[in-house]
């Protein structure tokens, strides 16, 4: 029976409706079974674990696409603005246990697998993580990410789909070797490519003119190069919500076009050549924690990333609407993670005024209201500089808009404010001129936008007065402070779960959504019952990190000593050699007096050091040369232990964070911005030793100063010690223990060779000690007793503990999106249904 076409009613469907996935345990079993089969082409008897961990996976995201078209379509409905979140780096992590707890799925989830006789959590172990990020700043925009979804917000993510994310670390005689991370090697069951919207991107070339239909003339960009990008989309699931955002990351590929008449010519290999140097764009992720100056693939980096992601949001603006330009900041917000992607700044004047034809203050005007600009960092050598030549040679046109909008700002604010005063022309310029000619890309960032923060209340304060002083004059009101923060679902719900549990099981779910409500746990502390349950949880983790350090150390430590962490990037201003200073101080105590009271004590240390960062390198083969003679000492015996867990990242940090007793955060006062590992700790209850910097400021107002264990010189007391002119060598001829100490390290004791450590000795001495360790050192040894006495009572330490997580709820990166929207993109909520 056949029906013609044309008599088929109009009522009648011609495409299937929706159909519910549905997330019953067989609905969930089915889809697993059919990815298994239809996707991957395996048999369900014999699909390898990855088979599985693959299917499961995509029966994830299937459940999840819908929420993302249905925001996406909400979205663009109701016209409202949205923030375009610009980052060089995504720490995400691993995607499938977030996802499943967020979107809660997880019960029926684990229930499916296991009725295949699958353990989902062996599953969860064995996803790769998405590490395209360096530490801090990475992780932070994988934490917004999450709350931007959870609160509701539109969004999207802008990124670089690196091929290498950073690189895997391994210890070879202490010293540390660096392998490349291919974590997606096989592809990833999480990203979808959207090939219908690649963007071409141009590099290099010359400026020339043109002439509009009004005669007006134009520059013009010609003789580039191209560049191609292509999208891939990674959805991202908050908790409890139904928005789901996108991070669009770009891979770089080579424009077929370019290569075409090389291809004629017969030229089949020299163009597969120019092929594989265009795709090296996006290969990988520069593993500089501190600046990348100088180095052109970085900045063809930054800029292939910032065209794609502009082009992407003018394609957005001119199809969604049509309104005029003077519109566009009301459609969009674009926040830039620190300098790296700024060059966006000269990319939508040049956009603006090359392609659209608007005129120089309308173009200027839609860029202050578009951009605002977020500072990690007040090391004056991390402040991100681009010499002109390159940046002329790679971005001409660029360097064009750069140099008028200097002149404008020069010859308008900076001359009605300072009339005559080349002093301050000087100081306040874009291009620094003190030695070769340089593109101050911060200066550009805050001139360039409505909004400056820095990342925690005293950041922010040294921000307007130490590193941006004139602007800070000139426009107070572009100055806000933003306090960083962490998400509670990854960083408890998901990393803790037994804790999370017994929160939820105190005070009700309300905390996971609105974090302020762990106040809520306070009356706990002072229940006895409570803090049974409160301290077995921990050490129920202390036995898994146990299990895990004897596995990758091959050193047997005691659940029952205080796991004292130290784990972030290795840098002199965080200095894990203070630490270092004080575990040989204890060891040579322990020799001297065997029978001292000390509760025994693991010392616990997870970097990665920046391959080129010679004293960084130095540091780890001194942690682990120490660890080897102190692990196999036996008049130290289980008194104390070292371990240096290698290639720690964010999965490793998921199993040390809710292990931890003791966090140190012990940077030099004014030198950590933020910090976010400290309120990760804190919320799963380690109590921190750690100097007034960074966010350590705002955890000790939070936590209560009996809860906390602070120590050192302040940011005033280490100006004042500078300027009176430190010298190292007052401190080592006045201190015997710290002498012997520096003198210790500096012998051939540890690994037989009196010249391996020189190089961190005479960082200290011979040439001065720039993060003042020997100026803070006595006063940490004296906070580290306090900490020992406080550990030797556990009913109080529980009490502390408990405390830090009660108190810790404004660390929630829930609050911190809520504070950005709020003062920074004036964003409303959109809940989607
Ligand atoms: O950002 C960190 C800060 O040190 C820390 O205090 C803060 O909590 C965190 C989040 O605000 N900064 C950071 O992680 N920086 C980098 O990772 C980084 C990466 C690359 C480059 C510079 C800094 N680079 O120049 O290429």
């Amino acid at each position: 029976l056949s029906i013609p076409l044309s008599s088929l009613s109009p009522a009648t469907p011609m495409t299937p409706a929706p159909c519910d996935l549905g997330n019953s345990t067989e609905a969930i079993k089915s889809s697993i079974v059919n990815h298994v089969r239809f996707t991957l082409g395996a048999y369900v008897d014999s699909a390898s674990p990855n088979d599985w961990w693959v299917a499961t996976c995509l029966a994830v995201r299937d459940r999840v696409m819908d929420s993302a078209t249905k925001s996406r379509t909400l979205h663009r409905k109701s016209g409202v603005r949205r923030i375009h979140y610009l980052s060089l780096e995504y720490l995400m992590g691993r995607l499938l246990e977030n996802n499943l707890r967020n979107s809660g799925l997880y019960d029926s989830v684990k229930q499916a697998l296991s009725e295949m006789g699958k353990d989902l959590d062996a599953l969860l172990q064995s996803e790769p993580d998405m590490g395209l990020g360096n530490g801090g700043l990475g992780r932070l925009a994988a934490c917004f990410m999450d709350s931007l979804s959870t609160m509701n917000l539109p969004a999207i993510g802008y990124g670089i789909h690196y091929e290498f994310g950073l690189f895997r670390q391994e210890f070879v005689n202490g010293r540390q070797v660096e392998h490349p991370d291919a974590w997606m090697r096989d592809g990833s069951p999480w990203k979808i490519a959207r090939p219908s919207y690649r963007q071409r991107v141009q590099l290099y070339g010359r400026v020339t003119q043109r002439f509009d239909e009004n005669g007006n003339p134009h520059a013009q960009w010609v003789d580039t190069k191209c560049l191609l990008g292509l999208p891939w989309d990674i959805p991202i699931v908050g908790y409890d919500s139904h928005t789901v955002n996108v991070l669009r990351l770009w891979q770089a590929q080579a424009d077929e076009d370019f290569n075409f008449k090389i291809f004629n010519e017969g030229s089949y290999i020299e163009a597969l050549r120019e092929k594989a140097i265009a795709e090296t764009v996006s290969k990988v992720l520069y593993p500089n924690d501190a600046t990348e100056s100088g180095k052109e693939l970085r900045l063809v980096q930054q800029y292939f990333f910032v065209a794609c992601s502009l082009a992407d949001i003018v394609r957005r603006f001119k199809n969604g609407y049509s309104l005029p330009w003077s519109e566009f900041p009301s459609k969009a917000a674009i926040q830039l993670n620190d300098t790296h992607p700024a060059v966006a700044i000269p990319e939508l004047m040049r956009i603006l005024l090359d392609e659209e034809n608007l005129d120089w203050g309308s173009a200027w005007k839609i860029c202050q209201e578009t951009f605002s600009y977020t500072n990690h960092t007040l090391l004056p050598e991390a402040l991100e500089m681009w010499s002109v030549g390159l940046f002329e040679r790679v971005l001409p046109r660029h360097l064009q808009i750069i140099y008028r909008i200097n002149a404008q700002f020069l010859d308008g604010p900076v001359e009605a404010r300072w009339p005559g005063d080349a002093a301050k022309k000087r100081v306040l310029s874009l291009i620094d001129e003190r030695g070769g000619k340089y593109v101050r890309m911060a200066h550009m960032s805050v001139l360039g936008g409505h909004a400056t923060n820095g990342v925690a209340a005293l950041h922010t304060r040294l921000l307007c007065e130490r590193l941006f002083p004139e602007f800070h004059e000139l426009f107070p009101e572009r100055f806000v402070n933003i306090t960083n923060g962490v998400t509670f679902r990854r960083w408890l719900d998901v990393c803790n779960p037994q804790l999370s549990s017994l929160i939820t099981e105190t005070i009700g779910e309300g905390w996971k959504k609105d974090a302020s409500k762990l106040r809520g746990l306070d009356a706990s502390a002072d229940d006895a019952g409570f803090r049974d349950r409160y301290r077995a949880i921990k050490r129920h983790h202390k036995v898994v990190l146990a299990k895990i350090i004897q596995d990758s150390c091959g050193v047997c430590v005691s659940p029952d000593a205080l796991f004292d962490v130290q784990i972030k990037r290795l840098h002199e201003y965080k200095r894990q050699h203070l630490n270092l200073l004080n575990i040989v101080t204890l060891y040579r105590q322990i020799l001297n007096n065997p029978k001292a009271d000390f509760h025994p004590r693991v010392f616990i240390f997870g970097a990665k050091a920046a391959p080129g960062y010679f004293l960084a390198k130095n540091i780890i083969h001194a942690i682990n040369s120490l660890a080897n003679k102190v692990n196999n000492d036996p008049r130290v015996g289980d008194k104390l232990k070292v371990v240096f867990l290698p290639n720690y990242g964010v999965s490793l940090a998921e199993k040390i964070i809710p292990a931890a007793d003791l966090s140190e955060q012990i940077s030099t006062a004014g030198k950590e911005a933020s910090g976010t590992g400290n309120m990760k700790l804190a919320l799963n209850g380690a109590l921190t030793i750690g100097t007034l910097d960074g966010a350590n400021v705002e955890i000790a107002e939070e936590v209560g100063d009996d809860n906390i264990f602070i120590f050192g010189l302040t940011v005033e007391q280490v100006t004042d010690l500078k300027a009176r002119g430190y010298n190292p060598w007052e401190y080592y001829w006045n201190n015997e223990a710290l002498r012997d100490t520096i003198d210790w390290i500096g012998s051939d004791y540890f690994t037989g060779h009196a010249h391996d450590f020189k190089p961190l000795r005479d960082s200290f001495l011979e040439h001065g000690d720039p993060y003042l360790c020997l100026a803070d050192y006595q006063m940490y040894v004296d906070a580290q007793a306090k900490v020992d006495a406080a550990y030797k009572q556990p009913e109080l330490w529980t009490k502390m503990a408990v405390l830090n997580t009660a108190r810790v709820g404004f660390f929630s990166s829930d609050r911190t999106i809520q504070d950005y929207a709020d003062k920074v993109w004036k964003l409303p909520q959109v809940a989607v249904p």
